[in-house]
């Protein structure tokens, strides 16, 4: 089954001042549309075609570097557009709340190693909030490498390409991703997430 790029579940405009419509139609119609686009070709005559996404990227990860980095930067964006929403940031709820300050120290700790792990992700990748053996870690990974690959469940993620702040942000990834944590993370959907996976 062809990948797609995925709807974002609100407007472009909805998460003004923190991320601008400028940023969507270059974040999500071309470098995210590119990945599917290069994706879906690569894959083609592979034999991972029916393969779900989460076995493609465990599949091809050291192996095919093709398919999986852009397989698997389809599924880390899919997943960080859904972990912003307007109004977002901010502590934890309920269940998350709790174990947050069970696995990781409370919440001030957790946003400071949170945001620390993008900044000190050195080149491009991403950072996130996962469930791994039942339970929550902070990670960085490089390029489209992501805990999938690595027997967790993210959460959360933030995109510290440069491609995902420069336009807002120029060259500061800080100031980034402490409004990632403050003002846009969907903890709604981390909680989903986090209820899905335990
Ligand atoms: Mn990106």
């Amino acid at each position: 089954m062809a990948f797609e790029l995925p709807a974002l579940g609100y407007a472009r405009d909805a998460l003004m001042p923190f991320m601008s419509p400028e940023t969507f139609e270059y974040h999500l119609d071309k470098h995210h549309a590119a990945y599917v686009t290069n994706g879906n070709k690569l894959i083609e005559g592979s034999g991972l075609e029916d393969k779900s996404i989460e076995e493609v990227m465990t599949a091809s990860f050291g192996s095919n570097p093709g398919i999986f980095n852009n397989v698997a930067q389809h599924y880390n964006h899919s997943e960080f557009w859904k972990c912003m929403k307007a109004g977002g940031g901010g502590p934890a709820p309920g269940a998350l709340a709790a174990k947050i300050d069970e696995d990781l120290g409370g919440y001030d700790q957790f946003r400071a190693d949170f945001i620390n792990a993008g900044m000190t992700q050195f080149g491009s990748g991403w950072c996130w909030l996962a469930l791994k053996d039942g339970k929550l870690t902070i990670m960085k990974t490089p390029n489209a490498e992501n805990p999938v690959v690595h027997g967790a469940t993210p959460l959360v993620t933030c995109d510290v390409w440069e491609h995902a702040y420069y336009i807002d942000y120029r060259n500061a990834r800080p100031k980034f991703l402490e409004t990632f944590v403050d003002n846009l993370l969907n903890w709604d959907y981390a909680l989903e997430r986090f209820e899905a996976a335990s």
